[in-house]
């Protein structure tokens, strides 16, 4: 749902004015969802608030935050088990449904109010107030504005942990994310101070030597099936011993969907505790999100991902049908 951002915006202001606020970033963090909530975070305890950032995890799991993501101000800081049983505020960010928040979910029914702000569409956001906006660049954008509203600065951490998110949604400004108000929000938080070389190395380019390795290994292995899908496997032990985290191979899908006649990208993560988790990325006028919905996932039109317990080879064929259908219906 979008409403008027500017009414949406003001009376999350008003919903986060409380003594304790926890943000909340879902499991396999990414840039968008972890640098929102700590940008939030480093606003709130601007004003005065005392502010936390949590990210979710499967259950019975520790959270996981991949290495490239401690580059981000405050990642170091993170409240794991000890969000309160009852808390005050809860912010949720970038987040499409409650259950990616993992065993975090718990916790929202039990809080005075929740403020939902995220970008992906459909969702199903739930909270006392929420912000929707899948015009947004990023959640962080809508952060960004939020930001504002609550009379802090753009500038040092906030702006930084709101860069992350910006520069990571608009595949460093690429993809068709990269807005002019993208663009202009940018432009101000390097204005901010944003180190964009020494944040951009840390967020994409530099790589372990066993990474690099890893890396080789998953490209050799692709397939390419008809239709267009370009698809490759990677296990959470592989990734581990390479010192990665199932939420640090997005560089990995987008090679695959870079091949010359890809229409989709798959790479399937299989979890160490069983179960696949799968990225998808979309080529032209291929739409994603509906087919991770088709494994009870979601996300954007060219960036999608799932939860599934079903098999490689099901979850391969169910995507080259998903294409298949497309292409006959147009
Ligand atoms: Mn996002």
């Amino acid at each position: 749902m979008t409403t008027t951002p500017d009414l949406d915006l003001s009376a999350a202001a008003r919903a986060l004015r409380a003594p304790r606020v926890v943000c909340m970033a879902h499991m396999d963090p990414d840039a968008d969802t972890l640098g929102s909530a700590l940008a939030l975070t480093h606003a709130l305890r601007a004003v005065g608030t005392d502010a936390v950032t949590a990210v979710g995890s499967p259950a019975g799991a520790a959270d996981v935050v991949p290495g490239r993501l401690q580059a981000l101000p405050g990642a170091g800081d993170l409240v794991t088990t000890e969000v309160e049983s009852h808390p005050d505020v809860v912010a949720v960010l970038d987040c499409a449904v409650a259950e990616r928040l993992g065993g975090l979910a718990a916790v929202l029914p039990r809080a005075r109010r929740v403020v939902w702000l995220d970008h992906h569409q459909p969702g199903e956001p739930q909270g006392s107030v929420v912000v929707v906006d899948p015009a947004a660049a990023a959640t962080a954008e809508i952060v960004a504005r939020l930001v504002g509203e609550l009379g802090v600065a753009l500038t040092g951490d906030v702006a930084t942990c709101c860069y992350a998110g910006l520069v990571t949604d608009t595949g460093r400004f690429t993809n068709e994310a990269t807005t002019p108000s993208a663009l202009r929000l940018a432009a101000e938080l390097i204005e901010g101070g944003v180190d964009v070389v020494g944040l951009n190395r840390a967020l994409f380019d530099v790589m372990g030597f066993e990474e690099l390795r890893l890396l080789g290994r998953v490209l050799a292995g692709a397939y390419r099936e008809p239709g267009g899908l370009v698809w490759s496997t990677v296990t959470e032990h592989e990734l581990a011993e390479a010192g990665l985290t199932l939420a640090d191979t997005d560089g990995v899908v987008e090679l695959l969907r870079d091949v010359e006649d890809a229409r989709c990208a798959l790479l399937l993560k299989q979890r160490a505790t069983g179960g696949l988790k799968g990225s998808l990325r979309g080529v032209g006028e291929v739409e994603v999100a509906s087919i991770a919905g088709r494994f009870g996932g979601g996300g954007h039109r060219r960036a999608a991902g799932f939860d599934t317990q079903a098999t490689v080879a099901d979850v391969v064929a169910g995507v080259v049908e998903a294409l298949d259908a497309r292409r006959e219906r147009g």
